[in-house]
């Protein structure tokens, strides 16, 4: 049986496991990425680590996600993000320079490489043929230290591209697409593999929006092959030294092929408030738009933005809708300037921001009470626009500039075939990496700077055998990440974890923070129930970290998100999943419960029976753990974990 170009890429990288579906597997990592809001954690804890340098191929920290800087705080991180990257040996993207994931694929992805992010979004890397992981910092941190990045190996799916995409249909159209037939629940452990002589009539940054936008699928990741389109684009970034091919071989073995016509695919949109609720657009024409906003790593590139500007050239953005665009990254922005686009722009009547995440993140341009916001990047959860009431609509850039002119939405495929903008993506970019800083050659010289903001990373104690405690939330299904760690304007505390402790399930019930931090004062364990996916979005480890510092011991939910899972076991919160998922309606909020002989339950097989108080019963809850995640749990999380194992081999 012929290997995928996942398994080719795996089994080079491989170092401890068998590449055996669904067996747990480590994998050597070539490439870190860190960014702002995750990347201060991933350091406090590389450092806690003592290693005097990074012992991958490449690092590099970027700043994207926090550059409002409202206070002090997130100037502050980012000095000391410049001043730890100096002293370890990591390259630093500075402010200004773009957004991570854009940056990462136009300056440092290489076809064949590993690479892992602390940004769920990091398969953007897949785009050019790189095995890109998102996953929480303190992973990131140990891959930085040269340890393996632990995954299971996955379950290869392949999408067949055949045809070409028709005017008006873009690369956000296809993964939307995807996106209604693989929907966002029950892809845990996949991969997405693309291929077919389709993909050779999509550029480099349209197939990185289509990776990029399978983190919603819930995927480990999503690759395209290495081919001619892949060589020019290096090539244009005067990279052209890194290219190398790669495809799958004829009967490579996938667990399930989904065949596109790239021909059939109609502009599509996901509705408030989850990426996999897609429909067509058609079926919105004439919904008025209140706010558009084009960019973050979906939809920022060039092509984007040039295609975006050219429909803009010569009209007015309609007077009721505000249109905001924020280009990708600094080259971007740049050769827009230079040729002419961003005039075009402005001149329609656009509001240009800092080429940042931004909106994405809810970090500025909150949508006003019961807006209709048409938007190009891939989440549009409830309130993580910054307006609970807003809903958002997730669509492609040729859409949503359509929708700023008219006002309302539009079926691009109502416009002439000949209207559609021809752009000339020159063979060369604009390189200047004057803002990506060298570490330095002289590390000890280098004083790291901690303004009042960066905490310390919290600690955690070993598992108990006895957990003893009560239920402190009960929510439903799709529990996302924003859900239990808001970002948006709290994201200045990510480096402060008992101030950012004070949001944890804010939007959902406020007064969990409170609560929950009683009871662990009184000395007893909180525990969460949830539905299915939970956990979804973001690699935000501070989803887990958080709840931890409250003492949080356990989740129990019907199904939980991988990343999300994993950053749960980094912290030592064990993640039970119902046997029987009917028992959900058997626990309420406030239940008192009790987890006897915790430690034997984790070491004898995949069952720990617990028992209800309140109500009298018992419930059997599994799991799915690694002997490496049980000796985590244990010892009270990885960085305990790591800290016993370098004990043990000093
Ligand atoms: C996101 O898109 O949700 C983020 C913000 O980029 C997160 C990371 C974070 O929470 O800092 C992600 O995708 O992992
Ligand atoms: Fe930034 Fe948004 Fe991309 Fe996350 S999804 S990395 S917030 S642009």
């Amino acid at each position: 049986m012929g290997k995928s170009i996942t398994y080719k890429i795996l089994e080079k990288h491989l170092v401890s496991g068998e590449l055996i579906k669904g067996k747990e597997i480590g994998i050597k990592i070539d490439q870190t990425l860190t960014q702002d809001a995750t990347g201060t954690m991933a350091y406090l804890q590389f450092e806690a680590m003592g290693i005097p340098k990074v012992k991958t191929e490449l690092s590099v920290s970027y700043v994207d996600h926090n550059t409002l800087q409202q206070g002090f705080e997130n100037a502050d991180d980012h000095r000391y993000l410049q001043t730890v990257a100096a002293k370890y040996g990591i390259k630093f993207s500075r402010p200004g320079n773009g957004i991570c994931h854009q940056v990462h694929l136009e300056r440092f992805g290489v076809p064949g490489k590993t690479l892992v992010g602390s940004d769920s979004h990091t398969p953007t890397g897949g785009g050019m043929g790189m095995i890109a992981i998102g996953a929480g910092g303190i992973d990131v941190a140990v891959a930085m230290g040269g340890g393996a990045f632990h995954l299971v190996s996955p379950e290869v799916i392949k999408v067949n591209l055949i045809g070409k995409l028709r005017k008006w249909v873009s690369a956000k159209d296809v993964i939307l697409y995807v996106l209604s037939i693989i929907s966002t629940k029950g892809n845990v452990n996949k991969v997405l593999e693309y291929s077919g002589e389709g993909v050779k009539t999509l550029s480099v940054p349209e197939r990185a929006t289509i990776t990029n936008m399978g983190a919603e699928t819930g995927v480990t990741t999503s690759i395209f092959p290495s081919d001619e389109v892949t060589r020019k684009f290096l090539q244009a970034q005067n990279r052209e030294g890194v290219w190398q091919e790669l495809s799958a071989d004829e009967d490579a073995e996938y667990v399930q092929v989904i065949d596109i016509d790239l021909a059939e695919v109609e502009p599509m949109v996901a509705l408030p408030h989850s990426p996999g609720n897609v429909v067509k657009v058609k079926e919105l024409v004439g919904k008025k738009v209140d706010q558009v906003m084009i960019g973050s790593c979906t939809n920022s590139s060039l092509r984007d933005l040039m295609i975006v500007g050219k429909l803009l050239a010569g009209k007015k953005v309609n007077l009721n809708t505000s249109l905001g665009i924020a280009p990708g990254s600094r080259q971007v922005l740049s050769m827009i300037s230079k040729n002419g686009i961003l005039g075009e722009m402005l001149d329609a009547g656009a509001r240009i921001l800092e080429n940042t995440c931004g909106f994405c993140i809810g970090n500025g341009q909150a949508p006003n009470t019961n807006a209709v916001s048409v938007r190009t990047n891939n989440r549009n959860f409830e309130g993580r626009s910054g307006t609970l009431s807003a809903g958002i609509y997730l669509v492609s850039p040729e859409t949503a500039v359509l929708a700023a002119i008219a006002g309302e939405f539009v079926n691009p495929l109502a416009m002439a075939e000949s209207d559609f903008p021809k752009i000339d993506l020159s063979n060369s970019f604009d390189i200047d990496d004057s803002m990506v800083i060298e570490p330095t050659d002289n590390p000890d010289a280098v004083e790291v700077f901690r303004g009042p903001n960066i905490g310390e990373p919290p600690k955690n104690k070993a598992l108990s055998n006895i957990l003893r405690g009560k239920v402190g939330i009960k929510v439903e299904d799709k529990i996302t990440t924003d859900h239990i760690m808001p970002a948006g304007q709290r994201l200045k505390y990510r480096s402060n974890i008992n101030k950012y402790a004070e949001f944890v399930f804010e939007t959902v019930v406020p007064e969990f923070s409170k609560n929950a931090a009683s009871l662990r004062d009184e000395g007893k364990g909180v525990f969460i129930v949830a539905g299915e996916s939970y956990g979804q979005g973001s690699s935000r480890e501070h989803a887990a970290m958080c709840p931890m510092y409250l003492g949080v011991k356990a989740v129990f939910a019907k199904s939980i998100e991988r990343i999300h899972a994993a950053n749960l076991v980094n912290f030592g919160i064990l993640p039970l999943i119902f046997v029987n998922p009917d028992d959900y309606n058997k626990i309420d909020k406030n239940d008192e419960l009790d987890i006897g002989d915790v430690i034997g339950g984790i070491d004898k097989g995949c069952y720990i029976d617990i028992e209800n108080k309140t109500k009298n019963t018992q419930i059997k809850m599994g799991y799915s753990l690694s002997s490496r995640q049980k000796e985590i749990l244990k010892a009270g999380g990885l960085l305990n974990y790591t800290k016993d194992v370098k004990e043990r081999t000093k």
